[in-house]
Parts: C-alpha cells; sequence; structure tokens
C-alpha cells in the first residue's frame, strides 16, 4: 500500500496486574483500523504503529480504556 507512513508511538499503561493483561490489551489495540501494537507488561509499555488520519492517539487511549486500564 502508497501512502501515509505510519507513525509510531510508546504509550505508558497503567493498570496492568499480569501478563495476561498485556495480551489483553495487544488484541484490543490491534482491533482498532490501522494499528499494529506490541505491549510489554515488564516495561508497562504499549509499542504503536498507526496510520494519522486513519487512527487518532485519543482513540488508541480510549482502546485501553475501555478495556479497563489506562494510557
Ligand atoms: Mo491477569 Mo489482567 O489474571 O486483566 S489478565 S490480571
Amino acid at each position: 500500500m502508497s501512502g501515509i507512513p505510519p507513525e509510531t508511538i510508546e504509550l505508558s499503561i497503567s493498570g496492568m496486574t499480569c501478563a495476561a493483561c498485556a495480551a489483553r490489551i495487544e488484541k484490543v489495540l490491534n482491533r482498532v483500523e490501522g494499528v499494529e501494537a506490541t505491549v510489554n507488561f515488564a516495561t508497562e509499555k504499549a509499542h504503536v504503529r498507526y496510520t494519522a488520519g486513519v487512527v487518532s492517539v485519543d482513540a488508541l487511549i480510549n482502546a485501553v480504556r475501555k478495556a479497563g486500564y489506562d494510557a
């Protein structure tokens, strides 16, 4: 695909209490259109590659919040 190059952002995640939490957040973020995310439980960071204009940082944060965590 041509077009807008992806942006990357590092989100600080709070509220994860076990490693499966990280997997859950990863799933939630990756379900968002235009997003590729990995979540590190140990560092409490989400590394997110997204297409600006398709998805906003607010939308990423809201997805994390809706899943019961904070970013
Ligand atoms: Mo672990 Mo996280 O049992 O929502 S998955 S605490």
